[in-house]
Order: structure tokens, then C-alpha cells, then sequence
């Protein structure tokens, strides 16, 4: 397992940086997505799903952000995807220049879909661009369906939203229409899941949705 320390970027401009980066990886055809959500939400379980059920179609890459350890890398390695384990020196987020020697070390030659799994935090994440073509975020069942109204930045900079565990549903109070009407307010565009990794429900239009925003990254 490839595990490598990063420093927060030096450069005097993230923005510059980000949309460098998001050039060169629309020249090479690999999406970025940068997946954002609180710890425990269930980003490495979602990943770990979606790489098993794409794997025959798509060349699936991940980059494991984290302060500690290189437990989610491994996971998504025991898949027999392509991964990488890296470490923010203390930091909450990725930056543009991280996510760009993170991808440097990992290698994204032939990978036709590379995930970024952020930091977990619902905060920090959203205010640094990753260079990302596309910024996905989760919301699990048990965290509550009042997080849009806390925590607004990072809905409105995402372009799709995954609602997790959803085999959970029964046991927590968690209102989906109200949090649907709350995100699609923050963000009329945003494309909205309800899934569950465990069971499988909701997982065919997500993996559709990353299928055809893979397709047409490559044009
Ligand atoms: N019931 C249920 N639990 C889930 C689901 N997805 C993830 N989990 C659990 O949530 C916890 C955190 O998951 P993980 O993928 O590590 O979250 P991450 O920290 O966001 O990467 C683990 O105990 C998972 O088993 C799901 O769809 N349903
Ligand atoms: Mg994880």
C-alpha cells in the first residue's frame, strides 16, 4: 500500500491551481470526482459498492485522504482497484496542489473515473477547489435531514448529492422530502440519490448518473 505526506500547497493562488488541474485532467479523459461528507457517512462503503458493481466497465481509481492511518485505502485495494492512501499533515481539507501530487504518485494513466475521498468534515472541504470536475457529497440517514441549514456552503458547491443508508430509514426520524426541498433550494441543479451500499437499493441511478458524466468528460 502506496502511503504519502502531503504539505498544504505553497502557491499563492488555490483557484489558478484547481482550474490548471482540472484542464489536464480533461485532456487526459479521467474524471475527478472529490467526494465530501462527515466521518461515518458511509464514502468508503459507497465506493467499495460502486467499484464492485463498475469494475468491468470502468477503470476505477481512488485517493484516500485522511490525518491517520491507511485503513480506507486498503479496503478499496482488497478490491483490486488502484489506490492511494495520503496524509494532510493535521489539515481538514485537500487543496488543489495535494490532490494533483497525490494523483502524480497514485497514477491515473488508463483510469477512466478517479475518486477523491476528502477529509471528513461537512466544513472545510467546501471552501478549497480541488481541481475536481466533479464535486459529490453524502449525507447519511442517521446524521439528520436539518444539515442543509447548517452547513449550506458545501450543498451549494456540490453537483450531486448522495443520500446514504438508506436501510436505516425505519429507525431515524429523517424527513426525505423535507431535505430534498431544503438542498434543491441551496442548489437548484443538484442531482439527488437515495441509496443504500448495504442492500443495494438506489445504487443502479447513481452508478448510471457516474457512467454518463464519465462519457462525457471524455468529449
Ligand atoms: N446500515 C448501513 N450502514 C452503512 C451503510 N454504508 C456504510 N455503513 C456503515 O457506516 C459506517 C461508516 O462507513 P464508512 O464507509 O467507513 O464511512 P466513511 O467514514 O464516510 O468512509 C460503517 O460501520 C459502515 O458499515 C449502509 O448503506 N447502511
Ligand atoms: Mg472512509
Amino acid at each position: 500500500m502506496k502511503v504519502i505526506e502531503l504539505h498544504r500547497s505553497v502557491t499563492a493562488s488555490n483557484d489558478a491551481d484547481a482550474e490548471e488541474l482540472r484542464r489536464q485532467m480533461k485532456e487526459r479523459g479521467t474524471l475527478l470526482i472529490n467526494l465530501m461528507s462527515s466521518p461515518g457517512s458511509g464514502k468508503t462503503t459507497l465506493l467499495s459498492r460502486t467499484i464492485s458493481d463498475l469494475k468491468e466497465e470502468l477503470s476505477i481509481a481512488v485517493m484516500e485522504a485522511d490525518i491517520e492511518s491507511a485503513v480506507d485505502a486498503e479496503r478499496i485495494e482488497a478490491l483490486g482497484a488502484r489506490a492511494i492512501q495520503v496524509h494532510t499533515d493535521g489539515m481538514c481539507h485537500m487543496d488543489a496542489g495535494m490532490t494533483r501530487t497525490g494523483l502524480e504518485a497514485m497514477g491515473v494513466e488508463s483510469i477512466d473515473l478517479a475518486f477523491l475521498e476528502n477529509v471528513g468534515n461537512l466544513i472545510c472541504p467546501a471552501e478549497f477547489d480541488t481541481g475536481a470536475g466533479k464535486n459529490v457529497m453524502i449525507l447519511s440517514i442517521p446524521e439528520g435531514d436539518d444539515k442543509p441549514l447548517k452547513y449550506p456552503l458545501m450543498f451549494e458547491t456540490s453537483d450531486a448529492l448522495v443520500i446514504t443508508k438508506k436501510d436505516a430509514m425505519p429507525y431515524f426520524d429523517f424527513d426525505e422530502e423535507a431535505c430534498r426541498a431544503r438542498v434543491k433550494r441551496l442548489n437548484p441543479d443538484i442531482r439527488i440519490f437515495t441509496v443504500s451500499a448495504k442492500t443495494g437499493e438506489g445504487m443502479k441511478e447513481w452508478e448510471n448518473w457516474l457512467k454518463e458524466e464519465t462519457a462525457a468528460w471524455k468529449e
